[in-house]
């Protein structure tokens, strides 16, 4: 029996995709039973994308059932909604490892099966990937299947359309199925989700869609169908086709939409479109959360769930991202300019609570980095305040929509980049490890790390006061439960001072200098004295204060919550290579590897982020 829950007679029988093409109707509907209480129980306990995966289960079941992973390739895209297929792909015995350090993982991981044919945590991929293996096993001369699944949230990234635009016109074998629920994290928008609306309602579909029910009715479910009740099968779909023009231009076959909790439907539909030789779209409507009581409430909720023993947030200092809304409110109160762009994430970055204040100052643009930070540039440039608050890892993809759109022209847009630093749980493909790299390279942009909940505040209306292209990253979760005060703005590229000391320098942003200042008070008992410097601008530099006390020092130690490469560890190196001073500089920093998934605290022992760690680099410095 599967660890940690009540008996899943059929689920533990799966060793492997196989094993469900073994079983019959209502052992499947068994089946499709006990995935769910697994998925219940583990994120229970463990946290983790809840609502997405329970609404893909019938869906994966019938996948696995029609075709033979891992020989055909199905590509997840995102992978939140991937649990069902960890499950059916000889991982439900160590399911109750989930997202738990050296555990199974957040989202894919071609590492971690052979069933996982293309890793994902980030959106919109899946159908550039699929083609991609499609593409590859045809000049193979291979013959197997490709499948990308994406939602209807993840659809509305502008990669997804890149690549749905490229295989139309290729005519490539691939099938690509749309999971639509309506969802993204929140209610999905833009003109496709209304799009997606109307087809269902298209009252042509209801009619074929009453027809192709009652045929599916009357057919087997397991073993081949018979041949003419197979075409008349797919003349129905096809049918079907007038409804999904969007799809057709594009060069698609387009079936559906069907209903994606309905085995027998899925099955039949899967087995057809396996048959085309084309790219096709097969749409298939779900529920976020089907199988809780009412999905439909708490569908936004339930995108994820908090591990059990997560502390209630009121007994905690506030949350970075409540700090950055209500700093963001009361400044919008004062300068009618500042508008909150968000992509698709307004809840996590506490743009929701601006919306609830400025609904017509507010934008939800989607899952569309890159859009997002044009778009804001188009906002700044005809005199608006755009305040862009992305996660650290998902503006990683408007890279050059930074250089080209806002820092060439400099023009005044705010990036707030929430989850700077380690995430936990969410692993590699969500830590913040990259931002101040990839943004101190670019010329006119200035960069601010908070060292706490008040600085926060401080560099937010510091950048509001500021003409140009600025940043602040903060980390995920609480604060530090500082003081806190009316925020005000701060002199651009100015460090602060923290503790002074003649031996060696601590020299860092955000919140290791707390560590930092802690060590240097354990140095103090050693007789060796420490200075502890806030730089707060990674760019520009407060080159001055840096290099003053690199004149006095026996050695500095950088600290940054950011890959060693190319961030403020390297800022620090090239200033002092520049004035030629020849101090030895050590870097407290992400390694240049990949950092997994796991609480915080494993990862920052990994990483050797402790007061402990720090006092021994300390120590070893001034040896
Ligand atoms: C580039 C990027 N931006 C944002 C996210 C955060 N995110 C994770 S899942 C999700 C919603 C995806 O919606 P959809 O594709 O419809 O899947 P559903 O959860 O509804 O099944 C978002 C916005 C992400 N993973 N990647």
């Amino acid at each position: 029996m599967a660890e940690n829950g009540a008996a899943t007679h059929f689920l533990d029988m799966i060793r492997g995709p196989r094993d469900v093409k073994h079983l019959n109707k209502r052992q499947l509907l068994h089946l499709s039973d006990e995935i769910r209480k697994r998925i219940v129980d583990v994120t229970a306990q463990n946290g983790g994308h809840l609502g997405a995966g329970l609404g893909t289960v019938e869906l994966t079941i019938a996948l696995h059932y029609i075709f033979d992973s891992p020989l055909d390739k199905i590509v997840w895209d995102t992978g939140h909604q991937a649990y069902p297929h960890k499950l059916l792909t000889g991982r439900n015995k160590d399911f109750h490892t989930l997202r738990k350090f050296r555990g199974i993982g957040p989202f894919l991981k071609r590492a971690e099966s052979e069933h996982d044919h293309f890793g994902a945590g980030h959106a919109s991929t899946s159908i550039s990937a699929a083609l991609g293996m499609a593409k590859a096993r045809d000049i193979m001369g291979k013959n197997h299947h490709v499948i990308a699944v994406i939602g209807d949230g993840s659809l509305t990234g502008g990669m997804a359309f890149e690549a749905l635009n490229n295989a139309g016109a290729s005519k490539t074998r691939i099938i690509v199925i749309l999971n639509d629920n309506k969802m993204s994290i929140s209610p999905n928008v833009g003109a496709l989700s209304n799009y997606l609306a109307g087809l269902v309602a298209d009252p042509r579909y209801h009619e074929k869609k009453q027809k192709l029910e009652h045929l599916l009715k009357v057919m087997p479910m397991v073993g081949e169908m018979a041949a003419g009740a197979a075409h008349t099968l797919e003349e129905n779909l096809r049918a079907m086709v007038s409804t999904g023009m969007l799809f057709k231009e594009l060069g698609f076959n387009y079936y559906g939409p069907i209903d994606g909790h309905n085995l027998d439907d899925l099955v039949a539909a899967l087995r057809n479109v396996r048959q085309i030789d084309g790219p096709v779209l097969l749409h298939i409507k779900t529920q976020k959360g089907q199988g809780l009581d009412d999905p439909d409430k708490v569908a936004e909720a339930y995108h994820a769930a908090k591990p059990k023993g997560a502390k209630p947030g009121n007994a905690e200092p506030p949350k970075y991202q409540d700090v950055f809304a209500d700093t963001l409110i009361a400044l919008a109160k004062d300068d009618p300019r500042i508008v909150g762009i968000t992509a698709a994430m307004p809840s996590g970055t506490g743009i929701d609570k601006f919306q609830q204040a400025f609904s017509q100052r507010t934008f939800d643009v989607g899952i569309a980095e890159q859009h997002a930070v044009t778009f804001a540039a188009g906002l700044a440039a005809e005199g608006l305040k755009p305040v862009c608050a992305i996660y650290s890892t998902f503006l990683q993809r408007a890279f050059d929509q930074i250089i080209h759109d806002v820092c060439i022209q400099n023009l005044g847009v705010i990036f707030a980049l929430d989850r700077a630093g380690l995430v936990g749980e969410d692993g590699p493909t969500h830590h913040g490890a990259f931002d101040l790299s990839y943004l101190r390279l670019i010329p006119n942009m200035t960069v601010m790390v908070p060292k706490d909940e008040q600085e926060l505040a401080d560099m937010l209306a510091t950048a509001v006061a500021h003409n140009g292209p600025i940043a602040l990253r903060y980390p995920r979760g609480s604060g530090l439960g500082v003081a806190r005060r009316k925020p005000m703005a701060l002199a651009i590229g100015k460090a602060e001072v923290i503790r002074r000391g003649m031996d060696l320098a601590f020299v860092g942003v955000g919140p290791l200098i707390a560590l930092a200042e802690a060590a240097a008070h354990e140095l103090k008992k050693e007789g060796i004295s420490a200075a502890v410097i806030n730089a707060r601008f990674v760019k520009p530099l407060d080159s001055a204060t840096i290099l003053s006390f690199a004149d006095k020092v026996k050695g500095i130690i950088t600290l940054e919550e950011n890959t060693c490469r190319a961030g403020f560890h390297s800022a620090v190196l090239e200033l002092l290579a520049e004035h030629k001073m020849l101090v030895p500089c050590q870097a407290l920093a992400l390694p240049d590897a990949f950092v997994e998934h796991g609480d915080m605290r494993s990862l920052y022992h990994a990483v050797g982020f402790s007061v402990g760690s720090i006092v021994d680099k300390a120590r070893e410095m001034m040896k």
